[in-house]
Order: C-alpha cells, then structure tokens, then sequence
C-alpha cells in the first residue's frame, strides 16, 4: 500500500526538468538576464539590484517553474579563456539561449564568431536557440533588424532547429518573459530528441 501511494504522490509531484544554457560574450548581460528572469517568473522573487550584479565568472545558476517544467539555468562565463568550458555543457542541454550586446558595435564581429563556434558542435544539433539582441534601452543600440541578419550570415549551421532572434532590455526586462515563454514550447516540442530529466521534489 505505502508503495502505491508513494508511487502516486510522486506522479503528483514529479516536475519535468530541462537545462538551458546562457551564453555570449564577457558584459553581453547574461547575470543580468537571469536575474530579470527569475525576478519576472518566480512567486515572492525580488532579485538583486542591477548594481550589485558582477559579471559571470565561472558559473552562475538559476531555476524557474513555469508551465509545469523546472528549467535549470546555467550561465557560463563569456571570457575567451572560460569559452573552452563551454562545450562540456552541450551534451546535457535542452535549450540555448545567446546574449549579443547591441550597444557594443566593434564586439559583433567577436560574438557572431564565437556563435558560430558554439552552434556547429554536433552536441547542440537540433537543440532549440533563442539569440537576444540585448540592451535595447540603449538609444544608439542596434535593432533586431541589424542583428538578425548578422546571427542568420550562416544559416546551414542553424539548420532545422527553432531559432528566433527577440529584442529585449536585461535591464528593464522587457522582452524577458516572452522569449522564455517560447522557449518552453521549443523544448516540450523537442522533447522527443532530449527527454526531460524527470526530478522529484523533495
Ligand atoms: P555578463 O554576465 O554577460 O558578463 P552582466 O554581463 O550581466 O554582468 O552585465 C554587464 C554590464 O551590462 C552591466 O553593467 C549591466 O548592468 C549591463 N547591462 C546588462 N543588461 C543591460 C541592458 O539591458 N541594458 C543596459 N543599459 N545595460 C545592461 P556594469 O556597468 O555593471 O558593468
């Protein structure tokens, strides 16, 4: 009896987890972002004034429930020595999500190549990528209009995977909630390639 019931509670509470990493560049905004994203998504979650936010160094790492799945954040340093990191992630992942800073003009050329880089492991075929044009609130930033066709330049290493390009304020957290909302869908979607990691709550 205890067996079934135990079995039953934990059909109950049994939460599908997924793994989404953030990356871009060293101050492309990736801490802010998801500080912005947990502050926008997670019940009684103040989050850290933007002041006190430092630059991710290593690892920083986020959860959010939202549309009955745990995502599991992982934002990975951008710094060039901490890139070669990044590809011990990859095999684990369900979802990426790539932080341009539209503000930083001489750095595109940089970011688009370290992209490029990142999508053309075989690790990451297929997984779903959300590319945020970030600080938006800035006057002279560029717009989507202007990233989107730099991140699209090669396409045949995007292939048939979902892959939008939103523009959004980390900072503000415009846009925020919108692009993680489309991405759950991608990954429920893509489940059937990379099953959830099935989790138990305590
Ligand atoms: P990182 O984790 O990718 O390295 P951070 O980047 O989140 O540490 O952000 C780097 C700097 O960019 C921070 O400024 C942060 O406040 C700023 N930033 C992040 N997102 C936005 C945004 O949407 N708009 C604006 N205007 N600024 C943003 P500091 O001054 O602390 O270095």
């Amino acid at each position: 009896m205890y067996t079934l019931l135990h079995g039953f509670y934990k059909y109950l509470v049994q939460k599908d987890e997924y793994c989404v990493l953030i990356l871009g560049l060293d101050n492309a905004g990736k801490t802010t972002y998801l500080e912005a994203a947990k502050t926008k998504l997670t019940k009684n979650y103040t989050g850290i004034h933007p002041s006190k936010i430092t630059t991710t160094v290593g690892l920083n790492i986020g959860k959010i429930e939202i549309a009955g799945i745990r995502l599991n954040f992982w934002d990975l340093g951008g710094q060039s020595e901490l890139q070669s990191l990044w590809d011990k992630y990859y095999a684990e992942s369900h979802a990426i999500i790539y932080i341009v800073d539209s503000s930083d003009r001489d750095r595109i050329d940089d970011s688009k190549e370290t992209f490029d880089k990142m999508i053309a492991n075989e690790n990451l075929r297929g997984v779903p990528l959300l590319v945020l044009a970030n600080k938006q609130d800035i006057p002279e930033c560029m717009g989507v209009r202007e990233v989107k066709p730099i991140f699209n330049k090669n396409a045949h290493l995007i292939g048939k995977r979902d892959c939008m390009v939103m523009p959004i304020s980390a900072l503000t957290g415009d846009g925020v909630d919108e692009g993680i909302k489309w991405l759950v869908d991608c990954i429920k979607r893509n489940s059937f390639i990379r099953p959830a990691r099935n989790h138990e709550e305590n």
